[in-house]
């Protein structure tokens, strides 16, 4: 036990874990860089990290997974409520007692012969009134050295347990890493977690996904506030206003690199900046001003590898010089960690650390990542830690769609936002176990992390709306559209800013538009094109009005199978 005091309900708990899970020790974290040091020399010996080229990447590590554990498992996540209606259609959902009983056999004696950690974190500013905590229980020790990054963990996080009183619990263990035995369960009636056989990412690093997505959303249903799979930058504009923009997208569709994008020489001399606040989840609440106000709840960056290079990201490529965990990177024959699209360096060894051969397919897993402290980013604001958070201008929806959906067009107003958000579909990424690249209904990205039924998630959406309320503006983003031939009709990174600039105009007031029947979109002369010759500007913004008309019905369709009367809500 921590020295100091521990509240009875979590040492209980505790207690209770370690009769069923019988492991050899028990390990309170403190979040001490004495622990974190200890537990990578455990790891190295025991091979579950490799050391790499401590000349090139001081502090990096690489940790290959179980080939078959190497990514979300969405089809074994479950959202277990009393009733089966507040889980709603998106979410798979067994009975609390079934998933109890299933869960309590697999926990049976799995943590002997190993350590088990109590983790105790918070998600968000140690001192915000935004933040939460809680606590998870694994027996893995790259679990706890992630959640040490990507969490404010250890005593700060037990010392608001202790005055709060309140936290998630969360249950984590390795199990076999059998695909066969592997189950995702929330309990956000009893706000639990319980998480059996992957030491994968959302998996396992139970602050995340489970916490910070799937159980916020039910908390901030029931307290009148948002938890949101979003990115949040501010933007600075030459003269020296930042305006803040929280931005959805599905897993793996660029939201790391839109968080850190640095402006184009061009902006740059003009003053424009940047600021990274979060790249992945967004708490907002309205607050006395009538604004909606957000802070990113983790304190690091679980990002994907392939594609981070000089050209995509500057940024992540600076910060993951040091002090890095890798997982299921190649290798070069210096020890460095590669993927594709970082460079023309030819790998020595594949994420699953054998002799590079093309013919095995990719060097690096396509979902491989890295785990890197926020602070470590060039770009990261100097308010991203500020307690109250930061006030959103803008919510910015986007996926992945090679036709149909222009560049950029905006909503009318907050409850037509809510309709495209709830419109929303992507083609899916390597971020899921399952099919890649086929489109399906992603709602403001959150179809595999809200907790509860996407009827009354939009319901919630819609009551911010109320007397006094100065909401965000809502735009609608597509970077990914191509043209007959396959090629990407916009060159997207860092010339996003272009989009950007024009939104930030809308915000303000100072950018025009022309009316479609989608909403205000930047004509012509409304979006800086300067030095885009090559860029096809009618054919990025046209719209097919039948194959438009046919993908409104089947989003209609969707959102009244939901809860029949809905659709009309949102204007
Ligand atoms: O696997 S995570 O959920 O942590 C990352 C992602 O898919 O967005
Ligand atoms: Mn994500």
């Amino acid at each position: 036990m921590p020295a100091g005091s521990v509240p009875p309900a979590l040492a209980d708990w505790v207690a209770a874990v370690a009769r069923r899970t019988r492991p050899d020790r028990i390990h309170w974290c403190d979040g001490s860089d004495a622990e974190y040091d200890a537990l990578l020399a455990l790891m190295e010996a025991d091979g579950t990290l490799i050391r790499l080229n401590p000349e090139t990447h001081p502090g990096c590590w690489l940790h290959r997974s179980d080939p078959d554990d190497v990514a979300r498992v969405e089809h074994l996540t479950f959202v277990c409520t009393r009733e089966r209606d507040a889980a709603g259609p998106n979410n798979h959902w067994m009975a609390p007692d079934e998933a109890h009983a299933k869960m309590d056999a697999l926990f049976e004696g799995c943590m002997r012969g190993r350590t088990m950690y109590v983790v105790p974190y918070c998600m968000g500013p140690i001192d915000s009134p935004l933040a939460r905590c809680g606590v998870e229980i694994t027996d893995s020790p790259y679990v706890v050295a992630n959640m040490r990054i990507m969490t404010r963990m250890g005593a700060a996080a037990l010392r608001r347990i202790e005055r709060e009183g309140r936290f998630v619990r969360g249950l984590h263990s390795l199990g076999e890493l059998d695909p066969e035995r592997r189950f995702i369960m929330h309990f956000p009636e009893e706000l639990s977690i319980q998480s059996y056989g992957s030491g994968y990412g959302g998996n396992a690093l139970l602050g995340k996904k489970c916490h910070a997505l799937r159980i916020a959303s039910w908390q901030a249903r029931e307290e009148g506030w948002l938890a949101e799979h979003m990115l949040i930058v501010g933007i600075q504009t030459p003269r020296g206003d930042t305006h803040y923009v929280a931005a959805a997208f599905p897993s793996a569709c660029g939201k790391t690199n839109l968080a850190m994008l640095i402006p184009p020489e061009r902006y740059r001399e003009r003053g424009w900046k940047v600021w990274t606040v979060g790249d992945d989840i967004c708490w907002m609440r309205p607050s006395e001003d009538g604004r909606l106000w957000a802070i990113n709840p983790e304190a690091g960056f679980f990002g994907v590898a392939p594609g981070t290079s000089a050209k995509s990201n500057p940024n992540a490529l600076a910060m993951l010089q040091r002090d890095t965990l890798f997982t299921n990177v190649a290798l070069t024959d210096d020890g460095q960690p590669w993927w594709e699209g970082l460079d023309d360096r030819v790998p020595a060894f594949d994420w699953q650390g054998r002799p590079y051969d093309p013919a095995n397919g990719p060097a690096a897993h396509p979902n491989s990542r890295f785990t890197v402290a926020a602070s470590r980013c060039p770009s990261y604001s100097p308010h991203a830690e500020d307690p109250q958070g930061v006030p959103i201008s803008a919510i910015v929806f986007g996926g992945r769609r090679a036709s149909l959906v222009p560049l950029v067009f905006e909503a009318r107003d907050w409850t037509h936002g809510v309709r495209i958000g709830a419109s929303m579909a992507s083609e899916t990424t390597a971020a899921a176990t399952g099919q890649v690249g086929v489109v399906r209904r992603d709602p403001m990205a959150m179809k595999p992390f809200c907790g509860y039924h996407f009827g009354d998630y939009f319901a919630h959406w819609l009551s911010f709306d109320r007397p006094g309320a100065r909401l965000p503006k809502v735009f609608h983003v597509n970077w990914f559209r191509k043209d007959a031939d396959g090629r990407f009709l916009w060159p997207g990174f860092g010339e996003n800013m272009r989009v950007l600039e024009w939104i930030v105009g809308r915000v303000e007031g100072s950018a025009g538009a022309v009316e479609s029947r989608l909403g205000p979109m930047p004509g012509r002369g409304d979006i800086d094109l300067a030095g885009l010759e090559d860029c096809d500007f009618d054919a990025l913004m046209q719209v097919d009005p039948e194959a438009w008309s046919k993908e409104s019905e089947e989003a209609r369709g969707f959102v009244e199978g939901l809860r029949p009367g809905l659709w009309r809500q949102m204007g």
